[in-house]
């Protein structure tokens, strides 16, 4: 069976799981998610996406899929508030991909969905990479400005790893850049590292930006990107991606 098929039948049949990780503030308050898609394949078990998003991106199956994870995210939102598990103020951040972020309808379809689902578009923050916003700087302009007008937070992720200027900051309407996690995973080890996490850091603070640290496996880390000025924290020395459930029952247990 060709991957494009067993893609579609992983649609239908509701295949793809989503995992959740806390992103926390500088006094280690939850602030909101970042969901990642995974693939519960009933023969290979969960696979990451690495193993599966390129197809989906070849096949333009990812317009879809991202759809279904829109609304299942949303709809996520929705049960949390319910369940009283939800914070004012917290942000679930969903991964653009850039078939997504050029559809002509983008726009109508993310607001559509978000609503539908039952969430807020202020709940909602897009994360999309430094190369696609910069590939096309006129279109990234007009089109994450439709998003922003809509309430929804905007998010640089990648940060670093497209060899772009640090001026594009200032001309795109995004509200938080995120530091690759291979700038992050060197701190500690190289110095070189730690001055471009402070120059991406002051640089974002004079545009009023917030900055994220991702990709923090160590102690270590966690204390240098404190000392740089980052804002908000993630990675797996903080919490790994996580089943909905069991982050909900993990926070509400410890109060
Ligand atoms: O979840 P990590 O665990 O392995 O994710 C690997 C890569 O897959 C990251 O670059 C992440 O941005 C991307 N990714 C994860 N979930 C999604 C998703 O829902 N949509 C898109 N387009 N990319 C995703
Ligand atoms: O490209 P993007 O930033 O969306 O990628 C998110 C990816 O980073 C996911 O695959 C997620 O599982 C992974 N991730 C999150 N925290 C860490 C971490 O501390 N270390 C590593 N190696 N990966 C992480
Ligand atoms: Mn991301
Ligand atoms: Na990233």
């Amino acid at each position: 069976q060709n991957m494009e098929n067993e893609l579609h039948r992983a649609l239908a049949q509701e295949e793809f799981r989503i995992h959740y990780q806390p992103l926390v503030n500088v006094t280690g308050a939850v602030v909101g998610f970042e969901a990642l898609i995974r693939w519960q394949h009933p023969e290979k078990g969960l696979l990451p996406p690495v193993e599966f998003i390129p197809s989906l991106e070849v096949s333009g199956m990812i317009v879809p899929v991202s759809n279904w994870l829109l609304a299942k995210c949303s709809h996520q939102i929705a049960e949390w508030k319910t369940a009283g598990f939800w914070q004012d103020g917290w942000y679930l951040s969903i991964n653009i991909s850039p078939l997504q972020f050029y559809q002509a309808d983008m726009i109508h379809t993310l607001q559509q969905a978000i609503l539908d689902g039952g969430a807020e578009l202020t709940d909602i923050c897009l994360e999309i990479t430094e190369t696609v916003a910069v590939e096309n700087i006129e279109f990234a302009k007009s089109r994450l400005q439709s998003i922003r007008e809509l309430g929804v937070i905007i998010a640089l992720d990648d940060f670093g790893t497209g060899y772009s200027s640090l001026g594009y900051l200032k001309d795109l309407p995004i509200n938080i850049v995120k530091i690759d996690r291979s700038f992050i995973q060197e701190l500690g080890a190289q110095n070189n590292s730690r001055s471009i996490v402070e120059a991406v850091a002051s640089i974002a603070q004079a545009y009023d930006l917030k900055v994220i640290a991702e990709g923090i496996e160590t102690k270590e880390q966690l204390a240098i990107a404190h000392e740089i000025g980052c804002h908000m924290f993630q990675g797996f020395y903080i919490e790994r991606p996580q089943e909905p459930k069991q982050l909900q029952g993990d926070y509400l247990s410890k109060g």
